[in-house]
Protein backbone atom coordinates (compact mmCIF):
# COMPACT_ATOMS: atom_id res chain seq x y z
CA UNK A 1 0.00 0.00 0.00
CA UNK A 2 1.55 3.45 -0.61
CA UNK A 3 4.71 2.45 -1.51
CA UNK A 4 6.06 5.41 -3.10
CA UNK A 5 4.64 8.24 -0.58
CA UNK A 6 6.13 6.07 2.21
CA UNK A 7 9.21 6.30 0.68
CA UNK A 8 9.35 9.70 -0.81
CA UNK A 9 8.63 10.49 3.34
CA UNK A 10 11.25 8.19 4.36
CA UNK A 11 13.85 9.62 2.17
CA UNK A 12 12.90 13.06 3.21
CA UNK A 13 13.26 12.17 6.90
CA UNK A 14 16.59 10.92 6.48
CA UNK A 15 17.59 13.97 4.32
CA UNK A 16 16.77 16.31 7.43
CA UNK A 17 17.95 14.35 10.11
CA UNK A 18 21.53 15.72 9.35
CA UNK A 19 20.47 19.44 9.79
CA UNK A 20 20.52 20.72 12.92
CA UNK A 21 17.31 22.81 13.33
CA UNK A 22 14.17 23.86 11.11
CA UNK A 23 14.70 27.13 9.52
CA UNK A 24 13.02 28.82 6.82
CA UNK A 25 15.18 27.85 4.27
CA UNK A 26 15.31 23.81 4.69
CA UNK A 27 11.53 23.72 5.40
CA UNK A 28 11.01 25.17 2.23
CA UNK A 29 12.84 23.00 0.38
CA UNK A 30 11.03 20.12 2.50
CA UNK A 31 7.60 21.35 1.51
CA UNK A 32 9.10 20.79 -2.24
CA UNK A 33 9.93 17.24 -1.60
CA UNK A 34 6.35 16.79 -0.06
CA UNK A 35 4.42 18.48 -2.67
CA UNK A 36 6.39 15.91 -5.12
CA UNK A 37 5.49 13.08 -2.88
CA UNK A 38 2.03 14.00 -2.73
CA UNK A 39 1.67 14.92 -6.80
CA UNK A 40 3.58 11.45 -7.22
CA UNK A 41 0.39 9.64 -5.20
CA UNK A 42 -2.03 11.61 -7.06
CA UNK A 43 -3.57 13.70 -4.77
CA UNK A 44 -6.05 16.38 -4.97
CA UNK A 45 -4.01 19.88 -6.51
CA UNK A 46 -6.00 21.63 -3.63
CA UNK A 47 -5.88 19.23 -1.21
CA UNK A 48 -2.29 19.44 -1.68
CA UNK A 49 -2.11 23.11 -1.67
CA UNK A 50 -3.73 23.38 1.82
CA UNK A 51 -2.11 20.72 3.33
CA UNK A 52 1.54 22.39 2.60
CA UNK A 53 0.00 25.81 3.92
CA UNK A 54 -0.79 23.90 7.06
CA UNK A 55 2.42 22.46 7.75
CA UNK A 56 4.31 25.12 6.53
CA UNK A 57 2.53 27.19 9.01
CA UNK A 58 3.07 25.02 12.01
CA UNK A 59 6.37 24.08 10.99
CA UNK A 60 7.80 28.06 11.11
CA UNK A 61 5.61 28.57 14.45
CA UNK A 62 7.66 25.50 16.09
CA UNK A 63 9.74 26.59 18.73
CA UNK A 64 13.02 25.38 18.12
CA UNK A 65 13.90 22.38 20.72
CA UNK A 66 17.66 21.81 21.70
CA UNK A 67 18.14 17.96 20.84
CA UNK A 68 15.14 16.93 18.59
CA UNK A 69 16.06 16.72 14.83
CA UNK A 70 14.18 18.56 12.53
CA UNK A 71 13.38 15.22 10.36
CA UNK A 72 11.54 13.90 13.60
CA UNK A 73 9.97 17.51 13.94
CA UNK A 74 8.63 16.96 10.59
CA UNK A 75 7.21 13.86 11.06
CA UNK A 76 5.49 14.81 14.19
CA UNK A 77 3.62 18.00 12.13
CA UNK A 78 3.12 15.87 9.32
CA UNK A 79 1.72 13.08 10.75
CA UNK A 80 -0.42 15.29 12.57
CA UNK A 81 -1.73 17.22 9.84
CA UNK A 82 -2.20 13.84 7.30
CA UNK A 83 -3.95 12.57 10.48
CA UNK A 84 -6.33 15.59 10.49
CA UNK A 85 -6.67 15.81 6.57
CA UNK A 86 -8.00 12.03 6.66
CA UNK A 87 -10.60 13.57 9.08
CA UNK A 88 -8.93 12.93 12.74
CA UNK A 89 -11.00 10.62 14.80
CA UNK A 90 -12.54 7.13 13.31
CA UNK A 91 -16.48 7.21 12.64
CA UNK A 92 -17.94 4.47 13.14
CA UNK A 93 -21.14 3.36 11.85
CA UNK A 94 -24.27 4.66 13.06
CA UNK A 95 -26.56 2.37 14.82
CA UNK A 96 -30.59 3.41 14.58
CA UNK A 97 -32.08 3.81 18.05
CA UNK A 98 -35.22 1.47 17.08
CA UNK A 99 -34.00 -0.77 14.55
CA UNK A 100 -33.69 -1.93 11.65
CA UNK A 101 -30.56 0.19 10.55
CA UNK A 102 -30.95 1.17 6.83
CA UNK A 103 -27.47 1.33 5.20
CA UNK A 104 -27.91 2.42 1.34
CA UNK A 105 -24.42 1.65 -0.38
CA UNK A 106 -23.84 3.17 -3.80
CA UNK A 107 -20.91 4.21 -6.16
CA UNK A 108 -19.94 3.57 -9.42
CA UNK A 109 -20.05 -0.06 -11.53
CA UNK A 110 -16.98 -2.35 -10.21
CA UNK A 111 -16.33 0.18 -7.80
CA UNK A 112 -16.78 -3.13 -5.09
CA UNK A 113 -20.56 -2.29 -4.10
CA UNK A 114 -21.93 -6.12 -4.05
CA UNK A 115 -18.44 -7.23 -1.98
CA UNK A 116 -18.56 -4.62 0.83
CA UNK A 117 -22.38 -5.34 1.20
CA UNK A 118 -21.17 -9.06 2.00
CA UNK A 119 -18.24 -7.80 3.68
CA UNK A 120 -20.42 -5.51 6.04
CA UNK A 121 -22.98 -8.36 6.78
CA UNK A 122 -19.96 -10.53 7.67
CA UNK A 123 -18.64 -8.01 10.76
CA UNK A 124 -22.54 -7.37 11.98
CA UNK A 125 -22.84 -11.16 11.51
CA UNK A 126 -19.92 -11.32 14.15
CA UNK A 127 -21.43 -8.57 16.87
CA UNK A 128 -24.67 -11.29 16.56
CA UNK A 129 -26.63 -9.19 14.63
CA UNK A 130 -29.08 -9.97 12.00
CA UNK A 131 -28.73 -8.83 8.29
CA UNK A 132 -30.88 -8.33 5.30
CA UNK A 133 -29.10 -8.07 1.91
CA UNK A 134 -31.15 -6.40 -0.55
CA UNK A 135 -30.72 -7.03 -4.13
CA UNK A 136 -31.42 -3.63 -5.21
CA UNK A 137 -29.40 -3.45 -8.26
CA UNK A 138 -31.95 -4.21 -11.20
CA UNK A 139 -29.46 -2.92 -13.93
CA UNK A 140 -27.13 -6.21 -14.69
CA UNK A 141 -29.02 -8.89 -15.27
CA UNK A 142 -26.45 -10.83 -12.83
CA UNK A 143 -25.98 -8.78 -10.28
CA UNK A 144 -29.32 -10.08 -7.98
CA UNK A 145 -27.68 -13.87 -8.26
CA UNK A 146 -23.74 -12.33 -7.61
CA UNK A 147 -26.08 -10.87 -4.17
CA UNK A 148 -28.22 -14.38 -3.81
CA UNK A 149 -24.59 -16.53 -3.54
CA UNK A 150 -22.67 -13.92 -1.59
CA UNK A 151 -25.52 -13.88 0.89
CA UNK A 152 -25.82 -17.88 0.83
CA UNK A 153 -22.04 -18.15 1.50
CA UNK A 154 -22.28 -16.18 4.31
CA UNK A 155 -25.36 -17.55 5.61
CA UNK A 156 -27.27 -13.98 5.43
CA UNK A 157 -30.81 -13.81 4.34
CA UNK A 158 -31.24 -12.05 0.65
CA UNK A 159 -33.87 -10.09 -0.51
CA UNK A 160 -35.19 -9.91 -3.85
CA UNK A 161 -38.04 -9.20 -6.26
CA UNK A 162 -38.75 -9.73 -9.61
CA UNK A 163 -40.89 -6.71 -11.79
CA UNK A 164 -40.73 -4.02 -9.49
CA UNK A 165 -38.12 -1.18 -9.55
CA UNK A 166 -35.62 -0.77 -6.89
CA UNK A 167 -36.97 1.87 -4.90
CA UNK A 168 -40.10 -0.40 -4.38
CA UNK A 169 -38.16 -3.19 -3.58
CA UNK A 170 -35.95 -1.51 -1.24
CA UNK A 171 -39.35 -0.33 0.53
CA UNK A 172 -40.72 -3.03 1.12
CA UNK A 173 -37.64 -4.70 2.47
CA UNK A 174 -37.25 -2.31 5.16
CA UNK A 175 -41.30 -3.05 5.79
CA UNK A 176 -40.12 -7.00 5.69
CA UNK A 177 -37.13 -6.18 8.36
CA UNK A 178 -39.46 -4.58 10.38
CA UNK A 179 -42.06 -7.45 10.55
CA UNK A 180 -39.57 -10.09 10.33
CA UNK A 181 -37.31 -8.53 13.09
CA UNK A 182 -34.23 -8.14 10.99
CA UNK A 183 -31.57 -5.19 12.85
CA UNK A 184 -30.13 -4.01 10.08
CA UNK A 185 -30.84 -4.07 5.95
CA UNK A 186 -28.53 -3.13 3.08
CA UNK A 187 -29.70 -1.80 0.28
CA UNK A 188 -26.97 -3.27 -2.67
CA UNK A 189 -28.04 -0.36 -5.66
CA UNK A 190 -27.04 -0.35 -9.12
CA UNK A 191 -23.96 0.90 -10.22
CA UNK A 192 -23.34 3.30 -13.43
CA UNK A 193 -20.14 3.80 -15.77
CA UNK A 194 -20.21 7.27 -14.78
CA UNK A 195 -21.97 9.60 -13.34
CA UNK A 196 -25.14 9.32 -14.74
CA UNK A 197 -28.43 11.17 -14.17
CA UNK A 198 -31.10 8.27 -14.16
CA UNK A 199 -29.15 6.00 -12.17
CA UNK A 200 -28.55 8.73 -9.88
CA UNK A 201 -32.08 9.89 -9.48
CA UNK A 202 -32.91 5.61 -9.01
CA UNK A 203 -30.96 5.60 -6.15
CA UNK A 204 -31.92 9.51 -4.46
CA UNK A 205 -35.46 8.09 -4.97
CA UNK A 206 -34.41 4.65 -3.14
CA UNK A 207 -32.72 7.31 -0.68
CA UNK A 208 -36.26 9.09 -0.79
CA UNK A 209 -38.59 6.02 -0.11
CA UNK A 210 -36.16 3.95 2.83
CA UNK A 211 -34.52 7.13 5.04
CA UNK A 212 -31.15 5.42 5.45
CA UNK A 213 -29.35 5.93 8.33
CA UNK A 214 -26.50 5.65 6.42
CA UNK A 215 -25.90 6.34 2.72
CA UNK A 216 -22.40 4.79 2.17
CA UNK A 217 -20.37 5.69 -0.99
CA UNK A 218 -18.32 2.84 -2.18
CA UNK A 219 -15.16 4.18 -4.01
CA UNK A 220 -12.70 2.49 -5.68
CA UNK A 221 -9.42 3.61 -4.23
CA UNK A 222 -7.11 2.45 -7.74
CA UNK A 223 -9.00 5.02 -9.96
CA UNK A 224 -7.12 7.47 -8.10
CA UNK A 225 -8.79 11.09 -8.67
CA UNK A 226 -11.46 9.77 -10.97
CA UNK A 227 -12.77 8.37 -7.46
CA UNK A 228 -12.43 11.76 -5.96
CA UNK A 229 -14.51 13.73 -9.00
CA UNK A 230 -16.89 11.02 -9.14
CA UNK A 231 -17.56 11.28 -5.30
CA UNK A 232 -18.03 14.64 -5.15
CA UNK A 233 -20.49 14.11 -8.07
CA UNK A 234 -22.41 11.78 -5.71
CA UNK A 235 -22.30 14.11 -3.04
CA UNK A 236 -23.99 16.50 -4.50
CA UNK A 237 -26.89 14.20 -5.31
CA UNK A 238 -26.91 11.60 -2.15
CA UNK A 239 -27.40 12.72 1.23
CA UNK A 240 -23.75 10.71 1.75
CA UNK A 241 -22.76 9.83 5.90
CA UNK A 242 -19.70 8.10 5.00
CA UNK A 243 -17.07 6.76 2.21
CA UNK A 244 -15.73 2.89 2.02
CA UNK A 245 -12.68 2.47 -0.04
CA UNK A 246 -11.74 -0.17 -1.87
CA UNK A 247 -9.25 -1.86 -3.40
CA UNK A 248 -6.56 -0.52 -1.00
CA UNK A 249 -4.50 -3.38 -1.58
CA UNK A 250 -4.30 -2.73 -4.95
CA UNK A 251 -3.34 1.36 -4.78
CA UNK A 252 0.17 1.82 -4.63
CA UNK A 253 0.03 5.73 -4.61
CA UNK A 254 -2.84 6.68 -1.71
CA UNK A 255 -4.11 9.86 -4.04
CA UNK A 256 -8.28 8.76 -2.89
CA UNK A 257 -7.36 8.03 0.55
CA UNK A 258 -5.63 11.23 0.96
CA UNK A 259 -8.01 13.72 -0.80
CA UNK A 260 -11.77 12.10 -0.10
CA UNK A 261 -12.46 13.81 3.10
CA UNK A 262 -11.02 17.07 2.27
CA UNK A 263 -13.28 17.05 -1.15
CA UNK A 264 -16.46 15.66 0.29
CA UNK A 265 -16.24 16.54 4.10
CA UNK A 266 -17.19 13.34 4.23
CA UNK A 267 -15.84 10.68 6.38
CA UNK A 268 -13.75 7.53 5.07
CA UNK A 269 -15.45 4.85 7.53
CA UNK A 270 -13.64 1.36 6.50
CA UNK A 271 -11.63 0.55 3.96
CA UNK A 272 -11.35 -3.01 1.69
CA UNK A 273 -7.83 -4.76 1.28
CA UNK A 274 -8.45 -7.68 -0.63
CA UNK A 275 -11.41 -9.64 -2.48
CA UNK A 276 -12.47 -12.14 0.64
CA UNK A 277 -15.96 -10.87 2.74
CA UNK A 278 -13.09 -10.48 5.75
CA UNK A 279 -10.70 -8.21 3.88
CA UNK A 280 -12.34 -4.94 5.50
CA UNK A 281 -11.08 -2.97 8.57
CA UNK A 282 -12.91 0.20 10.28
CA UNK A 283 -10.82 3.23 8.93
CA UNK A 284 -8.32 5.21 11.69
CA UNK A 285 -7.00 8.09 10.20
CA UNK A 286 -4.05 8.10 12.43
CA UNK A 287 -3.28 4.71 11.66
CA UNK A 288 -3.01 5.44 8.61
CA UNK A 289 -0.98 8.30 8.07
CA UNK A 290 1.08 6.37 10.21
CA UNK A 291 1.05 3.52 7.87
CA UNK A 292 1.82 6.13 4.82
CA UNK A 293 4.91 7.77 6.57
CA UNK A 294 6.52 3.86 7.28
CA UNK A 295 5.63 4.40 11.10
CA UNK A 296 3.99 1.30 10.34
CA UNK A 297 0.77 0.24 11.97
CA UNK A 298 1.78 -1.65 15.13
CA UNK A 299 -2.09 -1.08 16.48
CA UNK A 300 -4.06 -2.62 12.98
CA UNK A 301 -1.25 -5.57 13.29
CA UNK A 302 -2.34 -6.58 16.75
CA UNK A 303 -5.85 -6.23 16.36
CA UNK A 304 -5.60 -8.47 12.83
CA UNK A 305 -3.75 -11.43 14.92
CA UNK A 306 -6.31 -10.93 17.85
CA UNK A 307 -8.76 -12.03 15.35
CA UNK A 308 -7.55 -14.40 14.17
CA UNK A 309 -6.20 -16.08 17.42
CA UNK A 310 -8.37 -16.29 20.11
CA UNK A 311 -7.56 -15.32 23.84
CA UNK A 312 -7.76 -18.14 25.57
CA UNK A 313 -6.10 -20.44 22.45
CA UNK A 314 -2.93 -17.83 22.63
CA UNK A 315 -2.79 -18.33 26.14
CA UNK A 316 -3.07 -22.47 26.55
CA UNK A 317 -0.39 -21.71 23.68
CA UNK A 318 2.23 -20.18 25.67
CA UNK A 319 1.92 -21.90 28.66
CA UNK A 320 2.91 -24.84 26.70
CA UNK A 321 5.79 -23.06 25.39
CA UNK A 322 7.18 -22.10 28.52
CA UNK A 323 6.30 -25.50 30.37
CA UNK A 324 8.08 -27.08 27.19
CA UNK A 325 5.52 -28.93 26.13
CA UNK A 326 5.07 -26.74 22.56
CA UNK A 327 5.02 -29.82 20.14
CA UNK A 328 5.22 -29.07 16.14
CA UNK A 329 1.37 -29.73 16.12
CA UNK A 330 1.48 -26.50 17.91
CA UNK A 331 3.99 -24.68 16.00
CA UNK A 332 1.87 -26.30 12.22
CA UNK A 333 -1.02 -24.31 14.06
CA UNK A 334 0.69 -21.56 14.82
CA UNK A 335 1.45 -21.49 11.22
CA UNK A 336 -1.70 -22.25 9.72
CA UNK A 337 -2.68 -18.53 12.13
CA UNK A 338 -0.30 -16.39 10.30
CA UNK A 339 -1.73 -17.35 6.96
CA UNK A 340 -5.00 -16.73 7.81
CA UNK A 341 -4.13 -13.35 8.68
CA UNK A 342 -3.73 -12.30 4.87
CA UNK A 343 -0.87 -11.73 2.52
CA UNK A 344 2.45 -11.77 4.50
CA UNK A 345 3.79 -8.46 2.26
CA UNK A 346 0.21 -7.38 3.69
CA UNK A 347 1.30 -7.82 7.74
CA UNK A 348 5.04 -7.00 7.55
CA UNK A 349 4.61 -3.77 5.85
CA UNK A 350 2.33 -2.64 9.19
CA UNK A 351 5.18 -3.64 11.16
CA UNK A 352 7.25 -0.27 11.85
CA UNK A 353 10.24 0.49 9.39
CA UNK A 354 9.27 -2.05 7.00
CA UNK A 355 6.46 -0.04 4.80
CA UNK A 356 9.42 1.77 2.56
CA UNK A 357 11.89 -1.80 2.59
CA UNK A 358 9.58 -4.30 1.10
CA UNK A 359 9.83 -3.51 -2.46
CA UNK A 360 11.84 -6.10 -4.39
CA UNK A 361 11.58 -8.78 -1.06
CA UNK A 362 10.19 -11.36 -2.24
CA UNK A 363 8.53 -13.13 0.90
CA UNK A 364 8.00 -16.83 0.04
CA UNK A 365 4.67 -18.16 1.14
CA UNK A 366 5.39 -21.81 -0.21
CA UNK A 367 8.04 -21.45 2.57
CA UNK A 368 4.66 -22.06 5.15
CA UNK A 369 3.13 -24.60 2.62
CA UNK A 370 6.39 -26.43 2.69
CA UNK A 371 6.77 -26.69 6.57
CA UNK A 372 3.40 -27.58 6.70
CA UNK A 373 3.56 -30.67 4.48
CA UNK A 374 6.80 -31.78 6.45
CA UNK A 375 4.91 -31.86 10.06
CA UNK A 376 2.12 -33.14 8.38
CA UNK A 377 3.87 -36.36 7.12
CA UNK A 378 5.13 -36.79 10.76
CA UNK A 379 3.90 -39.27 13.16
CA UNK A 380 2.40 -37.91 16.21
CA UNK A 381 5.24 -39.54 18.18
CA UNK A 382 7.49 -37.14 16.17
CA UNK A 383 5.46 -34.06 16.37
CA UNK A 384 5.66 -34.06 19.88
CA UNK A 385 9.32 -35.68 20.56
CA UNK A 386 11.11 -34.17 17.49
CA UNK A 387 14.36 -35.34 18.99
CA UNK A 388 13.99 -38.62 17.89
CA UNK A 389 14.13 -38.27 14.28
CA UNK A 390 17.07 -39.81 12.60
CA UNK A 391 18.64 -40.16 9.45
CA UNK A 392 15.71 -42.81 7.85
CA UNK A 393 12.82 -40.57 9.81
CA UNK A 394 13.96 -37.83 7.53
CA UNK A 395 14.08 -39.44 4.55
CA UNK A 396 11.24 -40.63 4.92
CA UNK A 397 9.34 -37.30 5.95
CA UNK A 398 11.11 -35.27 3.12
CA UNK A 399 9.48 -38.41 0.63
CA UNK A 400 6.37 -37.78 2.40
CA UNK A 401 6.20 -34.09 1.40
CA UNK A 402 7.86 -34.10 -1.80
CA UNK A 403 11.22 -32.00 0.12
CA UNK A 404 14.65 -32.30 0.24
CA UNK A 405 16.15 -34.27 3.79
CA UNK A 406 18.29 -30.68 4.93
CA UNK A 407 14.72 -29.10 4.10
CA UNK A 408 13.48 -31.03 7.15
CA UNK A 409 16.32 -29.78 9.09
CA UNK A 410 15.81 -26.40 8.58
CA UNK A 411 12.42 -26.78 9.75
CA UNK A 412 13.71 -28.80 12.56
CA UNK A 413 16.04 -25.88 13.68
CA UNK A 414 13.94 -23.35 12.90
CA UNK A 415 11.22 -25.09 15.41
CA UNK A 416 13.90 -25.29 17.82
CA UNK A 417 15.14 -21.36 17.50
CA UNK A 418 11.42 -20.53 18.00
CA UNK A 419 11.36 -22.24 21.15
CA UNK A 420 14.73 -20.90 22.71
CA UNK A 421 13.38 -17.23 21.46
CA UNK A 422 10.30 -17.93 23.29
CA UNK A 423 12.35 -18.77 26.38
CA UNK A 424 14.49 -15.86 25.86
CA UNK A 425 11.23 -13.44 25.65
CA UNK A 426 10.18 -15.08 29.33
CA UNK A 427 13.57 -14.31 30.52
CA UNK A 428 13.55 -10.91 29.60
CA UNK A 429 10.69 -10.48 31.35
CA UNK A 430 8.46 -9.99 28.68
CA UNK A 431 5.64 -12.28 30.16
CA UNK A 432 5.77 -10.23 33.52
CA UNK A 433 7.87 -13.32 34.59
CA UNK A 434 4.42 -15.23 34.93
CA UNK A 435 5.71 -18.79 34.33
CA UNK A 436 8.96 -20.72 35.45
CA UNK A 437 9.41 -23.41 33.50
CA UNK A 438 12.58 -24.71 35.95
CA UNK A 439 10.35 -25.06 38.57
CA UNK A 440 6.59 -25.56 36.82
CA UNK A 441 3.95 -22.55 37.75
CA UNK A 442 4.71 -20.96 41.42
CA UNK A 443 1.61 -21.44 43.12
CA UNK A 444 1.49 -17.76 43.68
CA UNK A 445 1.82 -17.27 40.16
CA UNK A 446 -0.18 -19.87 39.23
CA UNK A 447 -2.68 -18.11 41.58
CA UNK A 448 -2.40 -14.91 39.53
CA UNK A 449 -2.87 -16.66 36.11
CA UNK A 450 -6.10 -17.93 37.12
CA UNK A 451 -7.61 -14.40 38.03
CA UNK A 452 -6.71 -13.12 35.19
CA UNK A 453 -8.07 -15.99 33.47
CA UNK A 454 -11.01 -15.01 35.34
CA UNK A 455 -10.90 -11.82 34.37
CA UNK A 456 -10.46 -12.01 30.92
CA UNK A 457 -7.04 -10.53 30.98
CA UNK A 458 -4.56 -11.23 28.21
CA UNK A 459 -1.24 -12.42 29.99
CA UNK A 460 0.72 -12.13 26.73
CA UNK A 461 -0.34 -8.31 26.71
CA UNK A 462 2.04 -6.36 28.84
CA UNK A 463 -0.51 -3.39 28.65
CA UNK A 464 -3.02 -5.62 30.08
CA UNK A 465 -1.18 -7.56 32.98
CA UNK A 466 0.09 -3.31 34.15
CA UNK A 467 -3.48 -2.65 34.59
CA UNK A 468 -4.76 -5.94 35.78
CA UNK A 469 -1.75 -6.18 38.85
CA UNK A 470 -2.60 -1.91 39.40
CA UNK A 471 -6.14 -3.02 39.57
CA UNK A 472 -4.89 -5.77 42.35
CA UNK A 473 -2.75 -2.81 44.05
CA UNK A 474 -5.36 -0.75 44.46
CA UNK A 475 -7.95 -3.61 45.75
CA UNK A 476 -5.03 -4.48 48.09
CA UNK A 477 -4.52 -1.17 49.03
CA UNK A 478 -8.44 -0.43 49.81
CA UNK A 479 -8.41 -4.16 51.91
CA UNK A 480 -5.20 -2.20 54.08
CA UNK A 481 -7.30 0.32 54.74
CA UNK A 482 -10.17 -1.00 55.37
CA UNK A 483 -8.45 -3.96 58.02
CA UNK A 484 -6.67 -0.72 60.06
CA UNK A 485 -10.14 0.89 60.56
CA UNK A 486 -11.86 -2.25 61.71
CA UNK A 487 -8.77 -2.54 64.31
CA UNK A 488 -9.19 0.99 65.60
N1 LIG B 1 -8.49 -6.46 -4.56
C1 LIG B 1 -9.70 -6.06 -4.20
N2 LIG B 1 -10.75 -6.31 -5.00
C2 LIG B 1 -11.97 -5.90 -4.62
C3 LIG B 1 -12.18 -5.21 -3.38
N3 LIG B 1 -13.50 -4.92 -3.30
C4 LIG B 1 -14.07 -5.42 -4.41
N4 LIG B 1 -13.16 -6.01 -5.22
C5 LIG B 1 -13.37 -6.64 -6.55
O1 LIG B 1 -13.91 -5.68 -7.44
C6 LIG B 1 -14.75 -6.28 -8.40
C7 LIG B 1 -16.09 -5.57 -8.46
O2 LIG B 1 -16.78 -5.74 -7.24
P1 LIG B 1 -18.38 -5.68 -7.09
O3 LIG B 1 -18.66 -5.82 -5.65
O4 LIG B 1 -19.05 -6.64 -8.01
O5 LIG B 1 -18.65 -4.19 -7.57
P2 LIG B 1 -20.05 -3.41 -7.74
O6 LIG B 1 -20.31 -3.35 -9.20
O7 LIG B 1 -19.81 -2.06 -7.17
O8 LIG B 1 -21.09 -4.16 -6.99
C8 LIG B 1 -14.89 -7.74 -7.97
O9 LIG B 1 -14.03 -8.51 -8.78
C9 LIG B 1 -14.40 -7.74 -6.54
O10 LIG B 1 -13.84 -8.98 -6.17
C10 LIG B 1 -11.03 -4.94 -2.55
O11 LIG B 1 -11.09 -4.33 -1.47
N5 LIG B 1 -9.83 -5.40 -3.00
MG1 LIG C 1 -22.85 -4.91 -7.62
Amino acid sequence: MFDSLTKGFQNLFRRFSGDSKLSAENIQEALREVRMALLEADVNLQVIRDFLAKVKEKALGQEVLEGVNPGQMLVKIISDELTALMGGEAVPLVRADKPPTVILMAGLQGAGKTTTCGKLAARLLKDKRRVLLVAADLQRPAAVEQLKVLGASLGVSVHAEQGASPPEVCARAVERARREGFDTVILDTAGRLHVDDALMTEVADVARRTTPHEVLLVCDAMTGQDAVNSARAFDQRLPLTGVILTKLDGDARGGAAMSLRAVTGKPIKFIGTGEKSDRIEPFHPQRMAERILGMGDVVGLVERAQEVINADEAKAQAEKMFLGSFTLDDFLGMIDKVRSMGPLKDIMSMLPGMGGQLEGLDVDEKEFDRSRAMIQSMTAKERVTPEIINGSRRERIARGSGTKPEQVDELLRNFRGLKKQMQSMRKMGMLGGLMDPAKGLRKEKQRELERMQAMGVNPLDPQQVRAFRAHLDREERAKARKDRKRKR
